[in-house]
């Protein structure tokens, strides 16, 4: 018999104890909107939602029409539900407070609403990618301190991949569960259950067009990849790289491998090209839920003190013994 998103999060919170109604219902909603997201991206070019919406958000990236769809849809879902007490996307400079005519919750909640922009247009798979902190205790109202929490404070996390099929993917706290989206239905279904990386792998993830930039322990890393089995690793790597963080960690999640998005030179000031808070931070929870490692280079991920929401970092990320390796590197030993 198979089960719903609905049945496995009730579950969750009945027989596991892993989460709160309120929690419960948050996970709902941003299912629902997933779905609704699918739906306009599934539409493309039939339902007007494709190229540019002639805006820059807050990094100074142009927007597509369909991130600023996403990122109202995930906006409406979640304002009325009573479950938040505020919002922060990638699309939206300041957070987004609930409006005074609902009620509020204790949660916040976090989204890249598209993922993999520059993939809208060309039909590769992108994704949507949430987090889920607590709001701290006391203190009324909500400002952006209140978000500014490591990794390891998140109660859930997950993305929603918008592929040849879509697909939902989930931690709070116990494992990793994958659900796919049967359309005739209209719900999620869980299709895999502890999700497991291995620690080994053949396959690595890194835009190579920018290896002038990089620095020596990513260069070293990468050249032992590609001297394969006449180099010290002694076996042959294979490469991808879609440019969309969702499709490239749920292949990892599935199959293994090791994704990086380094520190370049082309930008010396800014820690790497991911955000902390809304990709890199439940995207690492995930990996090292389903047993893989997640660092910055240097130190765990979800160890990282935010100082700013839309901070970026440097992300090595995949199987554990190739982050240990990346992260060894870089440690100088
Ligand atoms: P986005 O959130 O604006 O889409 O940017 C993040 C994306 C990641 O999904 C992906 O890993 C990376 O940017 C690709 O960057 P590049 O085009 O430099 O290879
Ligand atoms: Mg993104």
């Amino acid at each position: 018999m198979s089960v719903s998103l609905s049945r496995y999060l009730v579950e969750q919170q009945r027989e596991r104890g892993a989460i709160t109604p309120e929690l419960r219902l948050l996970l709902e909603v941003v299912a629902r909107a997933c779905k609704g997201i699918s739906h306009s991206v599934n539409k493309g070019a039939l339902g007007g939602v494709l190229g540019s919406a002639g805006s820059e958000n807050v990094q100074g990236e142009v927007q597509k029409k369909l991130d600023l769809i996403a990122n109202e849809v995930l906006i409406e879902a979640n304002e009325w539900g009573g479950h938040l007490a505020a919002m922060a996307s990638e699309e939206m400079e300041t957070i987004h407070l609930i409006p005074n005519r609902y009620p509020q919750g204790e949660y916040l909640l976090l989204f890249d609403p598209l993922d993999g922009s520059s993939n809208i247009d060309v039909n590769v798979s992108i994704g949507t990618i949430f987090s889920v902190l607590k709001k701290p205790e006391g203190g009324a109202g909500v400002s952006e301190a209140d978000f500014l929490q490591p990794g390891t404070q998140q109660v859930a996390a997950g993305y929603c991949v918008y592929g040849p099929q879509t697909t939902f993917v989930l931690t709070v706290g116990d494992g990793v569960s994958m659900f796919t989206l049967d359309r005739e239905q209209g719900s999620f279904v869980l299709t895999q259950e502890n999700v497991r990386i291995p620690k080994d792998t053949k396959e690595f993830a890194i835009n190579m067009s920018n290896m002038r930039h990089w620095d020596s322990p990513v260069k070293r890393y990468i050249d032992e990849c590609l001297m394969g089995s006449e180099g010290p690793r002694g076996k042959d790597f294979n490469m991808r790289w879609i440019a969309s963080m969702v499709a490239d960690v749920h292949r990892i999640l599935t199959r293994g491998g090791v994704f990086l998005y380094p520190w370049d030179k082309r930008e010396p000031g800014k820690p790497g090209k991911l955000r902390l808070m809304y990709e890199a931070n439940p995207m690492s929870w995930l990996v090292e839920q389903a047993g893989g490692a997640a660092t910055n280079g240097r130190e765990r991920i979800l160890n990282i003190q935010p100082k700013t929401l839309h901070e970026r970092v440097s992300v090595v990320l995949g199987s554990k013994n190739e982050v240990d390796l990346v992260t060894k590197y870089h440690l100088g030993s």
